[in-house]
């Protein structure tokens, strides 16, 4: 089995960031050896802090919305010559660079004359403050390689043309707790299809899948698993998967998220644990 996950307002609380709700949850699947799998808006440089507090030092993980994929060793084809970095990851980019998402932002912004304020742009202080993280980890949240957060500070309707306009591109703009994303051709989904195939690839089993997640930029990886958690949140945006195998926790962040799985995989649920081969 393979549990994949979104971040924040999922596993970690949308304000405090804490997990210790789920944290019951995430020993027992690590004691059986079941991968939980960050997926999410967050940097690499944001993880390898992260899964390490998390003791997700040995899963895989999609950063930036899918435009980043880090593997750990096990999940290496054995004839792979690609070497590992200084982290034992072997990193694959599966978006676009940076340098061209941020030129084509501010051609739009050029010539719709809209206003929004890219994540680069924001002073170390602002993005602590819209975001409530400490000054050193904001620092790592600007570490982007593949998608570029920003703040819409204008209309609908002309957020609609910019969209029309960066998709024209090449580009997709999906919507996360705070900020907008603006991310070259891969999603979550996409990233997330990549590992189940990479992990039947590896193991020659195809996994049975599990994920969770609160925000519109979630729902192309719950469309993708086999079971799917959409966690309550306060944002009241619409996230509605075309999945049937569907759970709406009723409590939010960590809380909802430990629901969410105890619904599935949980002894009363479709699926238990117990029942693993
Ligand atoms: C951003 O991502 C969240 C995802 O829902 C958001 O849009 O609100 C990213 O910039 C991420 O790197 C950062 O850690 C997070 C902090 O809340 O915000
Ligand atoms: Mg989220």
């Amino acid at each position: 089995r393979l549990l994949f996950s979104d971040m924040d307002s999922s596993l970690l609380d949308h304000d405090s960031y804490d997990w210790s709700p789920a944290a019951m949850w995430l020993e027992r699947l690590s004691a059986l050896g079941v991968p939980v799998i960050p997926v999410t808006s967050k940097t690499r440089s944001e993880l390898l802090t992260l899964r390490r507090e998390l003791g997700l030092e040995w899963t895989p993980f999609v950063a930036e919305n899918g435009a980043v994929v880090g593997l750990p060793q096990a999940w290496r084809h054995a004839r792979s010559a690609r070497p590992a970095d200084a982290d034992g990851l072997v990193v694959h980019t599966l978006g676009i660079d940076i340098g061209f998402i941020r030129q084509r932002l501010a051609v739009w912004r050029e010539r719709l004359g809209v206003r929004f304020t890219p994540m680069s742009e924001m002073s170390l202080e602002r993005l602590a403050e819209i975001t409530g993280l400490a000054e050193h980890d904001a620092r790592l949240a600007r570490m982007r390689e593949g998608s570029e957060p920003l703040i819409w500070e204008d209309s609908d309707a002309r957020l609609a043309a910019f969209r029309e306009g960066l998709a024209g591109d090449g580009l997709r703009t999906v919507q996360g707790g705070r900020f907008w994303h603006v991310t070259g051709n891969a999603d979550k989904g996409d990233a997330v299809a990549w590992l189940i195939a990479r992990f039947a690839a590896v193991r020659g089993v195809r996994p049975t899948t599990l994920a969770l997640g609160d925000g519109p930029n979630d729902v192309s990886m719950l469309e993708v698993a086999d079971r799917a958690v959409v966690i309550a949140a306060r944002h009241g945006l619409k996230v509605s998967p075309a999945q049937t195998m569907l759970y709406r926790t009723r409590a939010f962040g960590p809380r909802g998220w430990a629901e969410g799985v105890e619904y599935w995989w949980g002894q009363a649920g479709a699926e238990p644990l117990e029942s693993m081969p």
